[in-house]
């Protein structure tokens, strides 16, 4: 088991695309097979070892939000049943990880929501400033909560990192109506979850949202508020004016600090212990966030 997740294209379904962690498949001319890998990135970089069942978390948080929120969104379906071409060993191992989704025109913008100073808004913020730090006061410390979230696009640079863009930037891409609709859509979702997480003891930082066009509406599509795409904090480990551990990465992270490794490929093995213990985080963030148990997820997907 696991072996599919780890490498890319493995399907017979023609393959669209591939992200560090995700894969995207064609199903017909409408519909994509997008699916969460079980791979992790720590430092920008790939590990070795796959997390069991990280991407059935992080599909479960996404169709959690997507239920939740009720925005015109890509989801199309869960149930593999009706998709041709798969043998029985993929169904199996594709349960719980792939949605079937409406294939859109990708808005080639990610659209960035912080409520909080960190990450790199921080870092440009700390050094001069940048385009995301263009309407925030002064004064401002590492993870200080902002009066307002702050709507911060980047572009998706094909190779390496993606580049934060100024308002102005952002307009001529997009033009100014496109622009107000995913600030107003990307805000408003990320306070409505905001809201939602502090029930739960968790601050959401910051989230990346993607959206596409598909029959003239204005979807959210890639995967929703996962850790993956998103900055959560327990509420309890909140201390602005330095680093927030990360709910999901912290363990997997403090360890590689541990080993004489300078942050490029190759990354050094995980140990059996830190690939269950950062399996037990990430079932640990499921729970917290969605207020159910994993293994009720799991058994819905038929396992
Ligand atoms: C789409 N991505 C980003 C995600 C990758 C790349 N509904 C859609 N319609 C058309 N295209 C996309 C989607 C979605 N979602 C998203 N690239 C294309 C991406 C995951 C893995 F390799």
């Amino acid at each position: 088991m696991g072996t599919a997740l780890r490498c890319r294209g493995v399907l017979a379904l023609p393959h669209i695309a591939s992200g560090k962690v995700r894969e995207i498949y064609e199903i017909d001319p409408d519909h994509l097979l997008f699916v969460a890998t079980d791979r992790i990135s720590a430092y920008d970089v790939i590990l070795n070892q796959a997390i069991p069942d990280k991407g059935r978390v992080l599909t479960g948080l996404s169709l959690h939000f997507f239920d939740l929120l009720d925005t015109p969104n890509h989801l199309v379906s869960t149930d593999l049943s009706q998709v041709d071409g798969l043998t029985e060993d993929q169904r199996a191992e594709l349960a719980g990880r792939a949605m079937v989704v409406r294939r859109a025109e990708v808005v080639p913008v990610e659209c960035v929501v912080r409520g909080y100073l960190y990450g790199s808004s921080w870092r440009e913020y700390r050094d001069g400033g940048g385009p995301t730090t263009e309407h925030l006061p002064d004064g401002l410390r590492q993870a200080d909560k902002l009066d307002e979230p702050i709507f911060t696009p980047a572009t998706k640079a094909t190779t390496g990192h993606d580049e934060n863009i100024t308002e102005g930037q952002t307009r001529e891409i997009l033009g100014d109506d496109l622009y107000e609709e995913l600030r107003t859509r990307s805000i408003d979702i990320y306070t409505r979850a905001n809201e939602y997480a502090a029930e739960k003891g968790v601050i959401l930082a910051d989230t990346k949202f993607e959206f596409g066009h598909a029959n003239g509406e204005l979807l959210l599509i890639d995967e929703v508020l996962t850790p993956d795409s998103s900055r959560y904090w327990p509420t309890d480990a909140y201390e602005p004016g330095g680093e927030i551990p990360s709910f999901d990465k912290q363990y997997v992270r403090d360890w590689l600090e541990t080993q004489p490794w300078d942050k490029s490929p190759p990354p050094p093995d995980l140990p059996e212990e830190i690939v269950t213990g950062t399996r037990e985080r990430y079932v640990e963030a499921y729970e917290r966030i969605t207020g159910e148990s994993f293994d009720a997820y799991l058994e819905s997907t038929g396992r």
